[in-house]
């Protein structure tokens, strides 16, 4: 074998190593975590388990809401005269909104979390448009569990998630017209949906393959309950002005509480007049490698 031949062998299976990686994580800002194989299934836990809690606190001078033009369509002003953005919701220095998950880690045992199967809660999650406004703002769903969308407002929306993984769709739902009922197929965070008669609207939906995962209250606590005992890397995201995560590793112990205090924005962490890097770089995820 020749020198140059050696080389071209060494970078092809460098490249295809790498091929195989990105195909696994997904790609793009938009992420599934956990496992994505469907052979490795160890059946549901039954174990111990513990809790995982915390609160979010804001460092320093949150942004002001900021008041929305409604005049696009009247219905929304005579409903809703007041309406603010809410990508920043803070109440005395405490954040809400933020999506607080699972990402990946091994329970005592040894097996990944996501090699375990989590039964789809029957009741569907409701996502209502009121006064031209998403509530909630933030949501987390279980893959295949069914969101049920209802238009409370005199005026026709048209809801329009676009995610990466899953497929796109819009849907308009007039004043009157039946809830829509969906599903998401594959774990995928966070799901940006807008409605395209009101550019304003906006919501995040976080597909989950586990039920480990909860959104900040209005006084910025969360708590997960029910987590197998083990050692987790938990993530904590929320919208701003631009959106920001930030992780942690966390022990989980039988019948225990596991603190987990987040503060955003991060200390020295980019403002919202420039994009933070650690949302939007995919990780390379290696160690999927080892999951064929
Ligand atoms: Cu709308």
């Amino acid at each position: 074998m020749n020198k140059q031949t050696k080389v071209w062998l060494v970078l092809s299976i460098a490249l295809s190593l790498l091929a195989l990686g990105s195909a696994c994580s997904g790609g793009g800002d938009h992420k599934e975590t956990t496992n994505t194989s469907t052979t490795a299934d160890a059946g549901p836990y039954s174990g111990p388990t513990g809790t995982i809690s915390g609160v979010i606190s804001y460092n320093g001078t949150p942004p002001a809401p900021r008041k929305i033009d409604t005049t696009a369509d009247p219905v929304c002003g005579q409903k809703n005269p007041n309406l603010m953005t809410d990508d920043t919701i803070v109440k005395d220095g405490k954040l809400a909104n933020t999506f607080v998950y699972i990402k990946e880690g091994t329970v005592e045992g040894g097996k990944n979390v996501g090699d375990y199967s989590w039964p789809v809660p029957p009741t569907p999650i409701k996502l209502d448009q009121n006064g031209c406004h998403y509530a909630p703002h933030v949501l987390g769903i279980m893959v295949n569990q069914k969101i049920n969308i209802t238009n409370s407002d005199a005026t026709q929306h048209n809801i329009h998630p676009t995610p990466k993984l899953n497929p796109e769709w819009n849907q308009t739902q007039p004043n009157g017209a039946p809830p829509i009922e969906k599903t998401f197929a594959r774990a995928e965070q966070m799901i940006p949906v807008k409605c395209n008669q009101h550019p304003w609207m906006k919501a995040y939906i976080a597909v989950m393959k586990h039920p480990l995962y909860a959104v900040s209250a209005a006084d910025g606590t969360f708590s997960i309950p029910n987590v197998p005992v083990g050692k987790y890397t938990i993530v904590a995201w929320r919208e701003g002005q631009t959106p920001e995560e930030q992780p942690m590793e966390v022990t989980v112990t039988a019948n225990g509480t596991a603190k987990a205090d987040f503060a955003f924005p991060k200390a020295g962490a980019a403002t919202s007049s420039t994009k933070p890097s650690l949302q939007m770089v995919p990780a390379i995820e290696f160690p999927m490698l080892g999951k064929h």
